[in-house]
C-alpha cells in the first residue's frame, strides 16, 4: 500500500495521475498547506522542505517501507517500482528524464512564481510580473515546438516527463497564457486531459482546495510561519 501526503496542487497532481496510470493501491492523506499541516513533526520527518507531496510505500525495494519527498523523485521511484512511463532503453530513458528535469527545474518554479505576483502578491509589482509571465510563455514556447516535432515530451511514449508538466500548464490563465498560442501544446495538453485515469486523478481532494484563504492562509504560505527556522 501506498500512503500519500498531498494537496489538490500540481505537484500534488503529479504523483496522484502516476498512481491511476500505474493502478496502484494508494490512500490519500490530506495536508492541508493553507493551514500549516506541511509544518506538522510528522509531516516533517517524511518531508523535511515542508512540502507535498511525499509517500511512503510500505512495500519498498527491500521489501522494507521507504518514504520519498520530491514529485520527480517519487515519478521515478514509481515508474521503477512498476516498469512504466520510463522507457527501458537508455537514450529513451534519459530523454525522458532530461524533460522531467526541465519541468523541475523551469517549468514549476517558473509558472509558479507567474501565478504567484499575479494573482497572490498584494502589490503588483510590475517587474515581477513582466519577468515571470514573460519566462512562462517562454516555456510554453520551447514545449509548443517540442511537440510540434514530437508526439510527447519524450519522443513517441507518453512518459512521466508528461506527468509532471500537464498539471502545470492546467492554470495557464493565472500565468498570463493563452493556449490557443501554442497549438502543439494544445493538442498534447487535450490528449492528456482526456485520458480516464489523469481524470480521475484531478478529482483527488479537489473539493478541499479553496481560492486563497485570507490573511491567515497567506502568512502560513508567505509569512512568517513559512519561514521560521525549524
Ligand atoms: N520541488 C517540490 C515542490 C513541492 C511544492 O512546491 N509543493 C507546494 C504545493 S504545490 C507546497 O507544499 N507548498 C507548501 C509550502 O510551501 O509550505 C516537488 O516537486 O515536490
Amino acid at each position: 500500500m501506498i500512503d500519500v501526503y498531498s494537496w489538490p496542487t500540481p505537484n500534488g497532481h503529479k504523483v496522484h495521475i502516476m498512481l491511476e496510470e500505474c493502478g496502484l493501491e494508494y490512500r490519500v492523506h490530506p495536508i492541508n498547506i493553507g493551514a500549516g499541516d506541511q509544518f506538522g513533526e510528522d509531516f516533517l520527518k517524511i518531508s523535511p522542505n515542508n512540502k507535498i507531496p511525499a509517500i511512503v510505500d510500505s512495500d519498498g525495494p527491500d521489501g522494507e517501507p521507504i518514504s520519498l519527498f520530491e514529485s520527480g523523485a517519487i515519478l521515478v521511484y514509481l515508474a521503477g517500482k512498476t516498469g512504466l512511463f520510463l522507457p527501458e532503453d537508455v537514450r529513451g530513458k534519459y530523454e525522458a528524464l532530461q524533460w522531467l528535469m526541465f519541468q523541475m527545474g523551469g517549468v514549476g518554479p517558473m509558472l509558479g512564481q507567474a501565478h504567484h505576483f499575479r494573482i497572490y502578491a498584494p502589490e503588483k509589482i510590475d517587474y515581477a510580473i513582466n519577468r515571470y509571465t514573460n519566462e512562462a510563455r517562454r516555456l510554453y514556447g520551447v514545449i509548443d515546438k517540442r511537440l510540434s516535432q514530437q508526439r510527447w515530451l519524450a519522443g513517441d511514449q507518453y512518459t512521466i516527463a508528461d506527468i509532471a508538466t500537464f498539471p502545470w500548464l492546467r492554470s495557464w490563465q493565472n500565468q498570463g497564457v493563452e493556449l490557443d498560442d501554442y497549438p502543439a501544446l494544445k493538442r498534447w495538453f487535450d490528449n492528456i486531459a482526456t485520458r480516464p485515469a489523469v481524470q480521475r486523478a484531478v478529482e483527488v481532494l479537489a473539493d478541499r482546495r479553496k481560492p486563497l484563504q485570507g490573511d491567515k492562509e497567506r502568512e502560513v504560505l508567505f509569512g512568517a510561519t513559512q519561514y521560521a527556522r525549524r
